[in-house]
């Protein structure tokens, strides 16, 4: 039954399609961090009679990592640039039947860390333990020195207020923070510089201050909170009340600025309301000045964070308000280190601000719109901006459906009062682009080759599946002047954002787990407690001493067998399993699932997983392996009695 350290699974399956070998040699490439073999893979690598480099063949590895959104979906996806295929799902506010996350006790205890005793009881009066939902907008890596680092990746989740964060070695989420007094967490973006100490979170739905049911109708007292989460301890590191709302967030090259665009200047209520002025803003955070007040111990408490006010009417030296036309959208850093562009939405217009002017507006009375110095007219709907690094920019038109490119140099000397046109080339996609990203384009490392649109319509792309249509995610060569829609990518609801990471960035991510890993760092001692080592092998029921009704049952697995084929509880019985995989071969993931208790999860080479559940009905329950793992597969299999009560 054990297997000798090494073997591959093709080994231990026996040669069935020849042709996946080849993936197999070019993924031990890739796990040693190098791309040396397809770096001449490029945008512009196509030669007459050659496929294009885009056209990736079987067997062929991307270029890029695309992390993707996954919006109301809740989780995070990796996809490939640029064949655009999807490799992985990473379950992160969502409940997976796959891997049992969002039911298995380690990501249960990753939810519950953070978690509010306001929303333990929300849940529990509806019968849950944990949020089983999310809306995922916004995923993206932390950096050192504005460039990824491959340590984590950061998003955030609208529907419930939180932010989560994936642990780039395993590709898990690791966790999860419920953000307190703000309310939906929309715009997300890590500090580029010095390195990600801050994941600045956007609230975008204002409440009362307090909200605790004394009021709705007095829109006076509600606010809207700005948030650092301090990315290594996973807490609130400061907040700031802001003037307005808080949609897209992004930050500087210096670590000096956080900016957030605003739609709802108004704090209106309904759609009239909120579109009534002709000019919303963007907020500035002087980082610098938060801090000197935070450490100075110039703030409120409010349910255990640190809450500053940046509000208009407050005077303060925190933020900072710059006009620009009514309901803004997206707010994109070029990796220039200087310009931020501003989607305009309901105007037709960029606007770019100089942050190196920024500090001008905290030291003087100047007209705050004077460090804004291009405002060129692209087309209806600019929602979001990309960069290439060279200079120009990649504009999303929602209502035009249209992909703009222009250069930021030539719009600043037509703001000037020039008779110049910015706009360098328009592709049409298919249809209502929202995000898009350039390959590292927020990152000092752009490289202006391939761009990922998000449609937001697919309509008549592909073969219709019923009123529910998927999103377009189409791929876009931008390495020649003209750009070049080469790819449509259907996907399911609905990715809003992506970034596109040099696979030469994502070689510490491992395909064997770690036996000590911190994931399942409780499990462990609990195991410990029940004299079990689970390192070894393992086929124990262990029945509670102080509560007689909770019963462990250790588990260890190995191809194609769990080591216990049996065992018995009774009716009532509250019931954990642990799982250990001791198979340390490449993809060799078992899985365990109970026969109709809601139970299945994943558990990778080398990882402890567990899951617990109440043993309510008496009778043999089958539990089976749900991943592939073995031509003896379907034999992977036992059984539960469970005894009627006495
Ligand atoms: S938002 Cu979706 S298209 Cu949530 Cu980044 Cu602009
Ligand atoms: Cu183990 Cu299938
Ligand atoms: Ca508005």
């Amino acid at each position: 039954m054990s297997e000798a350290k090494g073997i591959s699974r093709r080994n231990l399956l026996g040669a069935t399609a020849g042709g996946a070998a080849i993936v197999g040699a070019l993924g031990g490439r890739i796990g040693a961090g190098g791309l040396a073999g397809l770096s001449t893979l490029g945008a512009t690598a196509a030669v007459a009679g050659e496929a294009p480099a885009y056209d990736i063949a079987p067997g062929q590895l991307d270029e890029y990592y695309g992390f993707w959104s996954s919006g109301q979906t809740g989780e995070m996806r990796i996809l490939g640039i640029p064949s655009m295929r999807e490799l992985m799902r990473v379950p992160v506010f969502n409940r997976c039947s796959a891997t049992g996350w969002g039911r298995t006790n380690e990501s249960i205890r990753i939810h519950q860390r953070t978690m509010s005793d306001a929303t333990k009881k929300l849940l529990a009066a509806n019968g849950q333990k944990i949020h089983e939902n999310g809306d995922l907008h916004h995923v993206h890596m932390s950096f050192t020195e504005g460039k990824y680092d491959g340590r984590f990746l950061f998003m955030n989740d609208k529907a419930n207020t939180r932010v989560a964060r994936v642990r780039c070695d395993v590709m898990k989420c690791d966790a999860i923070l419920e953000v307190p007094n703000a309310h939906a967490i929309h715009g997300l973006r890590p500090q580029k510089w010095p390195r990600s100490n801050y994941v600045f979170c956007n609230g975008e739905d204002e409440t009362p201050l307090v909200n605790d049911g004394k009021t709705m109708d007095d829109v006076k007292t509600y606010v809207n909170i700005f948030t650092a989460v301090d990315a290594d301890k996973w807490d609130v590191a400061w907040q700031v009340i802001v003037s307005g709302n808080l949609d897209n967030c992004d930050a500087d090259y210096e670590g000096k600025w956080a900016f957030s665009t605003c739609y709802n200047s108004e704090m209106g209520m309904n759609t009239a309301e909120m579109t009534a002025a002709d000019m919303d803003h963007v907020v500035v955070f002087n980082i610098a000045e938060i801090e000197k007040a935070i450490a100075a111990g110039q703030y409120q408490e409010l349910n255990g964070a640190k809450v500053l006010d940046g509000r208009k009417e407050a005077k303060s030296q925190f933020t900072r308000y710059i006009p620009v036309a009514n309901n803004p959208h997206g707010c994109n850093m070029a990796p220039d280190k200087v310009h931020l562009c501003i989607g305009g939405k309901l105007s037709p217009t960029v606007t770019v601000i100089d942050v190196t002017q920024l500090q001008t507006l905290f030291d003087s009375d100047v007209d705050p719109r004077s460090v804004v110095v291009a405002e060129p007219e692209l087309g209806l709907g600019p929602l979001h901006n990309a960069f290439d690094g060279k200079g120009n920019v990649f504009t999303s038109l929602f209502l035009d459906s249209q992909v703009v490119k222009w250069n930021i140099e030539t719009a600043k000397k037509l703001y000037k009062g020039e008779k110049v046109d910015p706009i360098l080339d328009k592709v049409d996609v298919q249809y209502q682009p929202g995000h898009l990203k350039t390959s590292m384009g927020e990152t000092l490392e752009a490289d202006g080759k391939y761009l990922v649109c998000l449609c937001k319509f697919s309509k008549d792309r592909f073969l219709n599946v019923g009123p529910l249509k998927p999103e377009n995610d189409q791929l876009i060569d931008i390495s020649g002047d003209k750009m070049k829609v080469v790819h449509d990518g259907p996907n399911f609801a609905e990715p809003h954002d992506a970034i596109a990471v040099h696979a030469s960035k994502m070689g510490g991510i491992i395909s064997v787990w770690d036996r000590k890993d911190r994931m399942w760092a409780e499990t462990r001692a609990q195991a410990e407690k029940d004299g079990i080592n689970l390192d070894d092998w393992q086929d124990t029921v262990i029945r509670d001493k102080d509560d007689p009704t909770k019963v462990r049952v250790y588990i260890s697995s190995q191809a194609p067998s769990f080591a216990l084929e049996s065992f018995e509880v009774n009716e009532g019985d509250e019931v954990t399993v642990i799982v250990t995989n001791l198979d340390d071969i490449d993809d060799l993931t078992h899985g365990f699932t109970m026969g109709g208790h809601g139970v299945a999860m994943e558990i990778g080479p080398q990882a402890t997983s567990s899951v617990t559940f109440v043993a309510a009905n008496p009778g043999v329950y089958w539990y089976y392996c749900q991943w592939f793992c073995h031509a003896l597969h379907m034999e992977m299999r036992g059984r539960m009695f469970v005894k009627p009560k006495a």
